[in-house]
């Protein structure tokens, strides 16, 4: 079984100190149905919760760094970041997709299925995430032009680099390549097909991860990206590699990922006349004038609104489920009282 040097992992004084003694520390590499995968010292070991944790719905992230007690997951360190999203269905529980990474690839294919929409509301979670986005744009060989597409996603990530890549010709790889460099750790985030692994793949210059094309029955011993998975580049840095997310249902998050993803908006808003103006009807409302001017895209303001919304009414939720969980122990501690009485 292979050892970990735990430095190149991203190992660092603070999280030492922050580790109960006596716990061995990890990094989790994979999550799978209940289960994770730690990098260690000693090497990879699978790893569960303990039933009481699962309980108090302790999220564990691949990235995170653990401490492991009697094989079990017993406290997850201090995160520097971490990227959160609404688990998928109707609960209101937070998901972690990654944990201490510094930068985040949303990544897209060059083409007709580009969705500056679905770019956008990537943007607000990493931006509240604590890592840094940066934008892919992936399968460049397929177009003549990608330039007029480039500049739509440019109008829509504002102050976020943005590159352009293709796996196949390897145009783009190598820089990007450049933005993990050892020490650091990335993310790729994007629907499923638009070449995360294929670009993962490449840089590990081996078929690591599975591919569209390379799944087929004799690919057992291939992570296919049915779950999310951390791995070491060659040359040092790690990157996450993640499978497509059918949604990204934003998190309890504040306000200042939805202001970071539009900076813009935020930045005409400061110039309505009243102060808590809402953009709908108010009169100099800088907002609706720039729209107006085509300075703003109406679809960007549609956007930033639908987001909003958004956000309210998971905020709402979520303080729904806090007070009911509340009114829960008060009732368990109220009964307990009882008892005690009783027994006295
Ligand atoms: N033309 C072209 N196709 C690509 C490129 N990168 C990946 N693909 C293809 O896109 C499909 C999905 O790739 P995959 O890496 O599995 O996507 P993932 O689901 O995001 O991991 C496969 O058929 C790849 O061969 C590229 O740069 N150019
Ligand atoms: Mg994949
Ligand atoms: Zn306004």
């Amino acid at each position: 079984m292979p050892e970990f040097d735990l430095d190149a992992l991203g190992w660092n004084d603070e999280l030492a100190e922050n580790l109960t003694p006596g716990l061995v520390p990890g990094r989790v590499a994979a999550a799978h149905r209940g289960a994770f995968d730690v990098w260690t010292a000693d090497g990879a070991v699978r790893s569960r919760l303990p039933g009481r944790a699962l309980h108090d719905g302790l999220d564990v992230g691949v990235g995170d760094w653990v401490g492991l007690g009697d094989g079990l997951i017993r406290m997850v360190l201090p995160r520097r970041s971490a990227i959160v999203r609404n688990a998928a269905g109707l609960t209101t529980t937070a998901q972690t997709l990654a944990a201490n990474v510094d930068v985040a690839f949303v990544v897209s294919s060059l083409g007709p299925d580009l969705e500056p929409r679905r770019i956008e509301r990537y943007l607000v979670t990493i931006w509240e995430s604590g890592a840094n986005p940066e934008i892919v744009l992936t399968k460049a060989d397929r177009l003549d032009d990608p330039w007029p597409l480039v500049a739509e996603v440019e109008s829509v990530a504002i102050g976020v680099p943005v590159h352009v890549v293709s796996a196949h010709t390897g145009r783009g790889c190598d820089a990007l390549r450049a933005r993990v460099p050892a020490g650091t750790t990335a993310v790729l985030l994007g629907s499923s097909g638009v070449g995360k692994s294929t670009l993962v793949n490449r840089w590990l210059g081996d078929e690591v991860m599975a591919t569209k094309e390379t799944r087929s029955d004799d690919d057992e011993g291939r992570h296919t990206t049915t779950h999310r998975q951390l791995l070491t580049l060659p040359g040092g840095g790690l990157v996450i590699d993640t499978p497509g997310l059918r949604e990204l249902q934003l998190w309890d998050v504040g306000s200042a990922g939805l202001e970071a993803a539009f900076a813009d908006v935020e930045e005409l808003a400061a110039d309505c006349r009243f102060g808590d103006c809402t953009h709908e009807h108010e009169p100099g409302c800088a907002v609706l004038g720039a729209v107006e001017s085509g300075e703003l895209a109406h679809e960007r303001l549609h956007s930033w609104r639908k987001l909003q919304r958004e956000l309210h009414a998971i905020a709402m939720r979520h303080d729904a489920l806090l007070r009911k969980q509340e009114l829960r122990k008060w009732k368990l501690r109220a009964r307990e009282a009882h008892t005690r009485t009783r027994l006295r």
